[in-house]
């Protein structure tokens, strides 16, 4: 810190020793290189070229040219000071059309990068589906085709076969409501359907290849760490009614308790499957049983709270999520509440118990500006940062076996269906000329894990 920087409100050294320390990324948000060497089509390069999908009609297609810049890129989560680094694995570029034919330069180009990881001091943390799924399997009905259960393990036994000697810890979906819902329902995410029955049966499919890729990931690879990422938020009341406070419990059953109930070996919650009648998935006799696979760690993603009302005739479980006015927003419009992290993970501790919990994902989004001398000096998303590990510290002081922190991101990157709009990087990326800029919450990160060395 500077002399006269202020009181920080939290160190390193308030957390364990052993905390790991990450950053975050995913496949198509920064590879770009679309084409190029035997990669298959996914379902975000054909849901980025149909009119209207992407707020600024922009694709994955360059995006960060991570592809290419992979070395610059390590290099710099090097420089921050990390000691893990977040990746995903597009699975088509590891089987182009979704399964049989392997293409071995898909497996080289990530054995390289995992190489280049463990050169850098970097432990290795792979998602095996972050969204980018073959549009070959999309057209054989996609995750709401149980057969693309099966395909998942067999990509899941090829990239584990080959990177498994090095590669130890492992998350077989990232935010599975929102492959299933914003994908399948409300269509804002490839592949852009609006059936929300298709949602159900496509989230029973993806909790299912989790359970059934657990064991796989185990048997494959030595001494392996494998657990699920789920996008989770504290729920509450929009008022003090009783209908609010209904409507409350109601969109917690479908938007986490949904996941956590048969993931933790519950089976889908009673109240909601009621709510959901026939549209509620069919289930063969063991696939509770294999979805409550037992696993190492839960991934959260931690973003924002909801507020929730009730809805009367607003789809099957009738609530709403509602607005608070004259409260902290990121430029996403998402409340900025660093305390509703520590509700949520001492709600998930005490109803649930997962093994340990890592925040794979936590960061915000602003407008960033580039000063004339070329620095962002972005002191919301610094703030943001800084209030969240706090916050961290607070819910592991309260009992939660929060073993570690991934911001995300490290680059600005496709941000899906926002495209390039939204920035949420602690490096700003110039896409034009592919240029990382380190932003003022990327020094901040990097002072605050290497305390000392940020001044040299
Ligand atoms: O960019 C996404 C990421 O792919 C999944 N979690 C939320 C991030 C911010 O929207």
């Amino acid at each position: 810190m500077k002399p006269n920087d202020p009181t920080p409100l939290i160190l390193r050294s308030d957390f364990p020793a052993d905390f790991r320390w990450g950053c975050s990324t995913s496949s198509y948000q920064i590879e770009g290189a679309v084409l190029e060497d035997g990669r298959g089509e996914s379902i975000w390069d054909r849901f980025c070229s149909q009119p209207g999908r992407i707020r600024d009609a922009s694709s994955g297609a360059v995006a960060c040219d991570h592809y290419h810049h992979w070395p610059e890129d390590l290099d710099l989560a090097r420089s921050l000071g990390v000691n893990a680094y977040r990746f995903s694995i597009a699975w088509p570029r590891i089987l182009p059309l979704g399964r049989g034919a392997v293409n071995e330069k898909g497996l080289d180009f990530y054995s390289r990068l995992v190489d280049g990881m463990l050169e850098r001091g970097l432990q290795p943390w792979a998602t095996l589906y972050h969204w980018d799924l073959p549009q070959v399997l999309q057209e054989q009905g996609g995750w709401a085709n149980r057969a693309t259960v099966d395909a998942f393990l067999e990509y899941t036994e090829v990239v584990t076969r080959r990177l498994g000697d090095r590669v130890k810890h492992w998350i077989t979906h990232n935010e599975p409501f929102c492959t299933a819902f914003l994908g399948n329902h409300e269509g804002n995410h490839a592949p852009g359907l609006t059936d929300h029955k298709t949602a159900l049966l496509v989230c029973h499919h993806l909790l299912l290849s989790h359970g059934r890729a657990v064991p796989l990931i185990h048997r494959q690879v030595a001494d392996a760490k494998v657990g699920i990422t789920l996008s989770l938020h504290p729920i509450s009341p929009a008022s003090d009614s009783e209908e609010d406070a209904a409507a409350a419990l109601r969109h917690d059953g479908l938007r986490n308790r949904w996941f956590l109930d048969p993931l933790h070996g519950r089976g889908y919650p009673a109240d909601i499957l009621a709510l959901l009648g026939t549209d509620a998935p069919q289930l063969l006799a063991s696939d509770l049983h294999d979805i409550a696979t037992t696993t190492d760690f839960l991934g959260v993603n931690y973003y924002f709270p909801e507020r929730v009302e009730n809805a009367p005739g607003h789809g099957p479980i009738a609530t709403r999520v509602v607005e608070t006015a004259g409260v902290e927003r990121t430029a996403f419009g998402w409340e900025v509440d660093p305390e509703g992290m520590v509700t949520l993970l001492t709600r998930i501790q005490r109803d649930y118990a997962p093994a340990c919990v890592y925040l794979t994902e936590n960061g915000s989004t602003f407008d960033d500006v580039v000063e004339p001398d070329g620095s962002i000096n972005d002191e919301q998303r610094r703030s943001y940062l800084e209030r969240h590990l706090a916050a961290t510290a607070r819910a592991i002081a309260a009992g939660v076996p929060v073993k570690g922190y991934f911001a995300w991101s490290l680059l600005d990157n496709f941000e899906w269906a926002e495209g390039y709009v939204r920035r949420f990087g602690l490096a700003y990326v110039d896409f034009q000329t592919q240029q990382r800029t380190l932003k003022a919450s990327g020094h901040w990160y990097a002072n605050f894990l290497q305390p000392g060395d940020a001044e040299k």
